[in-house]
């Protein structure tokens, strides 16, 4: 398998996990975001969206972390991410969807660049906007898994949900919208740091990583 991601890429860390989680091997190339790589040609051709990440198996390539996250289920099935009792797939979807449509593409490069090119608004206000998504974002997750969550966002089994949302609280501490008043967000927090799947996923143990 190879992954094409970013190291700073919260979507690219959500499969990164999920490649972790299931033992799963794989070539990481690296698409510089700043500098553009995702614009290419060659890369549009894999990914049509020009994001990161796409991954590419059997010579096919497969974009939507979502996608990827299910494929990954399909071919290694072990750990389980989303599993097939309908209820508990369809809330662990939810869980995903409130992070994947709900608050990432408000915080994505594309929107951010377009703020600043675009509609001129100053670092300041872009900042403003990045974490009040963000911290909406909290709210959201803390609301909803109050009901579901354990050591992990659904009981004490890991599943698609813990890719997401580890990703997001780092982007979080990256652009200071603070989480310390969402017992179950650090609690999971405190979870993910002490895994060797999600310790290795992180940003900072990327090939690409710049300081
Ligand atoms: N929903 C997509 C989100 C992908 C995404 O937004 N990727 C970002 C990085 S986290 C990206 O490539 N941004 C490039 C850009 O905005 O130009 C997924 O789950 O794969």
């Amino acid at each position: 398998m190879v992954l094409y991601s970013y190291y700073r890429s919260s979507a690219s860390f959500r499969a990164r996990i999920a490649l972790n989680l299931k033992g799963l091997a794989y070539e990481y190339r690296a698409i510089h975001l700043l500098k553009g790589a995702q614009m290419t040609d060659e890369y549009a051709k894999l990914n049509p969206a020009k994001q990161v990440p796409t991954l590419i198996h059997e010579g096919q390539a497969i974009g939507q972390t979502m996608a990827i996250i299910d494929y990954l289920d399909h071919v290694q099935p072990t750990p389980r991410l989303f599993p097939d009792e309908p209820l508990k797939r369809a809330l662990i979807t939810q869980a995903c969807e409130i992070i994947n449509s709900g608050v990432q593409p408000l915080a994505n490069t594309s929107t951010t660049v377009y703020l600043k090119d675009v509609l001129k608004l100053d670092e300041a206000t872009r900042a403003n906007w990045v974490r009040h998504w963000l911290t909406n974002g909290h709210r959201m997750l803390e609301t909803f898994l109050a009901n579901h969550a354990g050591d992990f966002a659904f009981g004490s089994t890991v599943s698609a949900a813990d890719c997401f949302v580890l990703p997001h609280l780092v982007s979080a501490e990256r652009f200071g919208a603070p989480y310390d008043d969402y017992p179950i967000l650090k609690r999971l927090r405190a979870t993910y740091a002490a895994g060797d799947a999600f310790k290795r996923a992180m940003p900072d143990q990327q090939p690409d990583f710049e300081k």
